[in-house]
């Protein structure tokens, strides 16, 4: 899907990092910074409040050409303007996400080891979410996979790889030496005093790692 092979950074507004009312000002912060899709991961948030937020946030993102997913709730994708939705590994699989979402929405999927890399691409995903690479408090419960499978990934599966966990732009540079070519950073960018700027940062040594890199 050229929208997401175009992407290289991935942007995650979580509500534990940002207020529900500050989620329109930091999507367009994000977007001017250059995030190529962005997701809405709302874990404590009722299904109303899902699709409020969703109508906030998909014209924003439709306006600037930028994917806008939903985390979980495959059937909201249509009520609340999203393009996609992502799902993790206890979810449900790719091709009933995609029949509750719609047919042309975009799928992705959470992936924590090469065999699950893999079994997502079979399934049909668009694209996979792989690690968390580093521990991180987004994600508490996950043991950290590290870096060493970044190179095989890529070898083995050819959609958008978006390498995700305590990925920040001090330790992309080493991410992107490990063979990542796109990633996602959550509270990197929430959490900064400039996240517009942040994201920009990010984008450039994402954009610059790519140009060393012939196979992705
Ligand atoms: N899935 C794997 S790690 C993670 C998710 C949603 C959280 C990544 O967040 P952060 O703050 O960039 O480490
Ligand atoms: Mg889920």
């Amino acid at each position: 899907m050229p929208v997401l092979e175009a992407a290289f950074l991935y942007g995650i507004l979580d509500l534990k990092y940002a207020a529900e009312d500050s989620v329109a000002e930091m999507a367009g912060r994000m977007i001017r910074g250059g995030v190529g899709v962005l997701q809405l991961r709302a874990k404590e948030v009722d299904e109303a409040r899902i699709v409020a937020l969703g109508r906030r946030l998909a014209p924003i993102c439709r306006e600037a050409g930028v994917p806008f997913i939903l985390n979980d709730w495959p059937h909201l994708v249509g009520v609340a303007g999203a393009d996609g939705v992502h799902v993790g590994q206890e979810d449900l699989p790719v091709a009933e996400a995609r029949a509750l979402a719609g047919s042309g929405a975009i799928v992705g999927k959470s992936t924590h080891c090469l065999e699950q890399a893999v079994a997502a691409a079979e399934e049909g995903a668009d694209y996979i979410g792989f690690g968390p690479l580093f521990a991180t408090p987004t994600k508490p419960d996950y043991v950290p996979i590290g870096l060493e499978m970044v190179r095989d990934v890529h070898a083995r599966v050819s959609l958008p790889i978006f390498c995700i966990g305590g990925i920040k732009r001090e330790n992309l540079q080493m991410v992107i030496d490990a063979g990542a070519v796109r990633t996602v950073i959550v509270s990197g960018i929430l959490c900064s005093m400039e996240p517009e700027r942040y994201t920009q940062e990010c984008v450039k040594i994402l954009k610059r790692g790519h140009v060393w890199k012939p196979a992705f």
